[in-house]
C-alpha cells in the first residue's frame, strides 16, 4: 500500500499570497491542494505545519473520505475557515494524487464532463461610469460572455470592487495593518439603480451583469435594492446582506424577484443549510478552497440541486490556481452549475503555478492532464517571499466599524 511520505506546506507572495499544501506518496506521486485564506495564510499554514501534517505522513492517500471524517470529527472544534482551508487543502491534494493515479483529468473521476466548459464572469469596474463602460467594452473584446459591474458611487472615496488608481483591482494591500475606507449605504443605494440603467442603455438587455454589494445592507436596504434593480434582470445580485445572518434573507426573497447569490465566506455545508431548504438563493458562492476541498463541495451541490440552486463558485484571485483548478473539475461535472468567478491572476502568479486550464470564448475548461493539471514552480514561486497584507477596514462617516 502507498503511504503519504511528504507533507510540505509552500508560502510564496507570487503575485500575491498563497498557501499551497503538496503531498508526496511513497511512489512518488503528488497532489496539490489550495490553503489559501486571504490576509490570514499564515493561520492557516501554521494549522496544517502543526496539527495535520504529523496526522498525514503514513496514512493511505487512496482514503480521501476517511481522511476527510478523521480530520473533521476528529478535531472536535469543528468548522470555521482557518480549519476548513486546512481540511480542503489535504482533500484536494489527495484527490490529485488519486486521479495522477488512474492518469485521468480528475473531472472525468467525478463522473466525466456535463458541458463543454464552464461559462466564466469578468470583473469590470471604473471609477464612474465612463470608465465602466470602458471596461465591460475590453471585457466582451476578450471574450468573456456574462460582466460583473462594479462602478465607483459619487460622494465616497472609494468603494469594494474599484481600484482607487483605475489599475487591476486587488483586495488585499500590503503592510502590517488593514487600510481603511468609509461607507455610505444611502449614496449608493441612491446610485446603483442609474448605474445598470447606463450598462443597459449601453449594451442593451441580453448582457449577464451581476454586481456584488458585499454584505455592506440591512435586509430592508437589500430588499429596497434589489427591487430597485429589477427593470435591469440581473444575472445575479451577491451578498446583499452579511453572510452570518442566513435567516436575514427570508425578507429579502419575499420582496423581490432579483436572483440573489451569497456564500464565498462559508466554509460548510451548515453555512448552506437554511439558505438552500428555504429556497431562498439562486446561486451557491461556496468554493473548494474554503468549504472543506471536492468532497465536501460536492455534498452542499447535491443539496443545493435538490433545492433548485446553482453553484457560483468564488474564483477572486485569492483562490490560486490550484483552488481555480479544482473548482473547474467539479464545475465541469456536476448537473447544477450556474456560472463561475474567473478574475485572472497576475503573471507572477500564472509563473508560479503552471496549469492546464484555458479560457477560450469566456467559457474556462480544466484541460485535461491527469489529475488537478497544476504544478507548482518552486524557483518562480521562491522567488516572491511572503509579505503580509490585509483586506480593508470598513468604517461609517461618523467611525462605527462596518462590514467590509
Ligand atoms: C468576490 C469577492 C472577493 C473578496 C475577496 C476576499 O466576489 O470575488 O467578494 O473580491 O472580496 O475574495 O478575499
Ligand atoms: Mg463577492
Amino acid at each position: 500500500m502507498p503511504a503519504i511520505e511528504k507533507a510540505e506546506v509552500l508560502v510564496t507572495g507570487a503575485g500575491r499570497n498563497f498557501v499551497t499544501l503538496r503531498l508526496t506518496t511513497s511512489d512518488g506521486v503528488v497532489g496539490l491542494g489550495d490553503a489559501t485564506l486571504n490576509g490570514r495564510e499564515l493561520a492557516v499554514a501554521s494549522y496544517l505545519r502543526d496539527h495535520l501534517v504529523p496526522l498525514l505522513i503514513g496514512r493511505d492517500p487512496a482514503r480521501i473520505e476517511d481522511t476527510w471524517q478523521y480530520l473533521y470529527r476528529g478535531a472536535y472544534w469543528r468548522r470555521g475557515p482557518v480549519t476548513m482551508a486546512a481540511i480542503s487543502a489535504v482533500d484536494v491534494a489527495l484527490w490529485d494524487i488519486k486521479a495522477r493515479m488512474a492518469g485521468m483529468p480528475l473531472y472525468q473521476l467525478l463522473g466525466g464532463a456535463s458541458r463543454r466548459g464552464c461559462l466564466a464572469y469578468a470583473h469590470a469596474m471604473g471609477r464612474n461610469i465612463p470608465e465602466l463602460l470602458d471596461s465591460i467594452r475590453t471585457h466582451l473584446e476578450t471574450g468573456y460572455r456574462a460582466i460583473r459591474v462594479q462602478c465607483g458611487v459619487p460622494g465616497m472615496e472609494s468603494t469594494y470592487g474599484v481600484a482607487a488608481d483605475g489599475a487591476n483591482y486587488e483586495p488585499a494591500h500590503q503592510g502590517l495593518a488593514p487600510a481603511e475606507s468609509t461607507w455610505d449605504s444611502a449614496a449608493y443605494l441612491r446610485f446603483a439603480p442609474a448605474l445598470m440603467e447606463a450598462v443597459r442603455l449601453e449594451f442593451g438587455p441580453e448582457l449577464p451583469l451581476l454586481h456584488d454589494v458585499h454584505h455592506r445592507l440591512t435586509p430592508r436596504e437589500a430588499a429596497s435594492l434589489a427591487r430597485s434593480l429589477e427593470p435591469f434582470a440581473l444575472f445575479w445580485l451577491e451578498d446583499v446582506t452579511p453572510a452570518e445572518d442566513q435567516a436575514a434573507l427570508r425578507f429579502v426573497r419575499a420582496s423581490t424577484t432579483t436572483p440573489l447569490a451569497i456564500g464565498e465566506t462559508f466554509n460548510s455545508l451548515w453555512d448552506c443549510q437554511l439558505l438552500l431548504e428555504e429556497r431562498l438563493i439562486d446561486f451557491i458562492r461556496a468554493s473548494v478552497t474554503h468549504a472543506g476541498g471536492i468532497t465536501h463541495m460536492r455534498r452542499i451541490l447535491s443539496l443545493a440541486e435538490l433545492h433548485g440552486v446553482r453553484s457560483g463558485m468564488h474564483g477572486a484571485t485569492d483562490i490560486s490556481p490550484v483552488g481555480l483548478a479544482a473548482s473547474l473539475h467539479l464545475g465541469l461535472a456536476i448537473p447544477n452549475f450556474g456560472i463561475q468567478e474567473h478574475m485572472p491572476h497576475s503573471p507572477e502568479t500564472d509563473e508560479a503555478f503552471p496549469h492546464a486550464y484555458t479560457l477560450t470564448d469566456g467559457y474556462l475548461h480544466p484541460g485535461d492532464a491527469p489529475g488537478l493539471g497544476v504544478t507548482i514552480d518552486d524557483a518562480a514561486a521562491g522567488r516572491h517571499p511572503y509579505a503580509a497584507a490585509y483586506l480593508p477596514v470598513n468604517r461609517l462617516a461618523d467611525g462605527t466599524v462596518h462590514d467590509w
